[in-house]
């Protein structure tokens, strides 16, 4: 057995030289152990073997099993790739804590921590799974532009690009494009970055994301996409909890088993309860943070993790969500999670002359949807589906405080690089 990865940790215990290596293919560090008089060639070159050195090692699992941290190993065979040409800016043993900010800019490298790679590994496994699910239940994968003509979600967030000698935006959303994919495929779904040039700093936005995108034609109503958001989420999360134990013992985290179907409210029930904490919560706008999380808590106590709040009233929401007749409230859902809004959808207008008019309601120009009007001139089928974050899931199932954690290379208000 051959494995590859770097040092995070050395000790010599009396005669006994321990190496630790963190590699990519599991949680757990790899712990080598030399000993001077059963391997003395091999502990002359392991002596010489620091923290960060990068290697290739040959050899078994032990048959004694000491370590707590890591899989004990005799090495036959070992081969040092490259040494740090100065000492690490962190420390990747994790015996010494790091700040956020200096944790968001050697995450490259903390990585080899257990604790920052299993984040990584679970965020890869999010995203497997939800391939899994997609493939399994009759979506096809697609791909739409990010660099766009017209915003989706509202012109405060668009990211302004020059496209030659025209003005052009970072795409906030596959939205227009999904739709209008449903006029030649019945289910698609993208796994895609958001850009939103959301100016305030919190827990929860970022200003690139990435979002598992759905849009589904044929449906009989947005119970039909509720269902299939529903499904999605339950399955990656129990998915993550039966393949990434280790990951999630390495952080802490308690596994979750969710069961659909999930609890559904509406939106002026919501209202309600919120009002009867005493809260200021009013019918024609959208749910506050703070809201957001006093229902969370409420929902927890009734052992309602996930939950879905259905029927946002349309001053509220964006112009291609349905509206219900002769009334304020949409087709318009969201998913939250333990107080956190992690999905957003629901049924679109998809017949023409309605969604014409809602664009012109909301203060918008067809003109520049038309583009995307045309595709609802040839036989578009009623139609639905949702955008859920990848970092928003995995924050609440890795249990994370800020949102920054769940991704690499962090985009915010004062971070472009690394
Ligand atoms: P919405 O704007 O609610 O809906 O976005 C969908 C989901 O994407 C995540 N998200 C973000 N995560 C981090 N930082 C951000 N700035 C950010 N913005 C969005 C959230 C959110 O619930 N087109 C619709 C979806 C649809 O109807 O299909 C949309 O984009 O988890």
């Amino acid at each position: 057995m051959r494995v590859c990865g770097w040092v995070i940790r050395r000790a010599q215990v009396g005669r006994v030289l321990i190496i630790e290596v963190s590699s990519s293919s599991s949680v757990k560090p790899c712990v080598l152990v030399f000993k001077p008089e059963r391997e003395p060639d091999l502990y002359n070159v392991a002596r010489n073997i620091d923290v960060g050195f990068a290697l290739c090692f040959e050899g078994r699992v032990a048959e004694e099993q000491k370590s707590k941290r890591g899989v004990e190993y005799t090495v036959e065979k070992l081969e040092v790739y490259a040494k740090p040409t100065e000492p690490l800016p962190v420390d990747t043993s994790g015996k010494t804590p790091v700040l956020l900010d200096t944790r968001l800019k050697y995450r490259w490298l903390l990585a080899r921590k257990p604790e920052e790679r299993a984040i990584f590994r679970v965020r890869a496994g999010v995203i497997k799974a939800a391939r899994e699910y997609f493939e399994e239940n009759g979506f096809i994968e697609v791909h739409t532009p990010k660099i766009v003509a017209a915003g989706a979600e509202g012109g405060a967030t668009l990211f302004k690009v020059q496209y030659f000698e025209s003005e052009a935006y970072l795409s906030q959303s596959p939205q227009l494009y999904k739709q209008m994919l449903v006029a030649s495929f019945e289910k698609v779904y993208e796994i895609t970055p958001y850009f939103r040039a959301e100016k305030f700093n919190t827990t929860r936005h970022l200003n690139e994301s990435w979002g598992i995108d759905v849009e589904q034609g044929f449906i009989s109503g947005v119970e039909d996409v509720m269902k299939t958001l529903e499904e999605l989420v339950a399955f990656i999360v129990n998915y993550v909890s039966r393949n990434y134990r280790d990951e999630l013992e390495a952080l802490g985290v308690e596994s979750l088993r969710l069961t659909t179907p999930f609890k559904r409210l509406k939106f002026t029930e919501v209202v309600d309860i919120l009002r009867s904490e005493g809260l200021d919560v009013r019918e024609d706008e959208d749910l506050s943070d703070l809201a957001e999380r006093k229902l969370g808590e409420i929902m927890a106590e009734k052992k309602h993790p996930v939950y879905f709040i259905v029927g946002f009233p349309w001053p509220s929401t964006a112009f291609y969500y349905m509206r219900e007749e002769n009334s304020i409230y949409t087709r318009k859902f969201d998913l939250d999670f333990m107080g956190l809004e992690i999905a957003s959808g629901g049924q679109r207008e998809h017949r023409y002359e309605k969604l014409v008019e809602a664009i012109r309601d909301k203060g918008l120009n067809p003109e520049n949807y038309s583009f995307y009007l045309e595709a609802f001139k040839y036989g578009m089928p009623p139609h639905g589906g949702f955008g859920l974050g990848v970092e928003r899931l995995l924050m609440k199932i890795l249990n994370l405080e800020n949102i920054r954690e769940a991704v690499f290379f962090v985009r915010d208000r004062t971070r472009i690089v690394p």
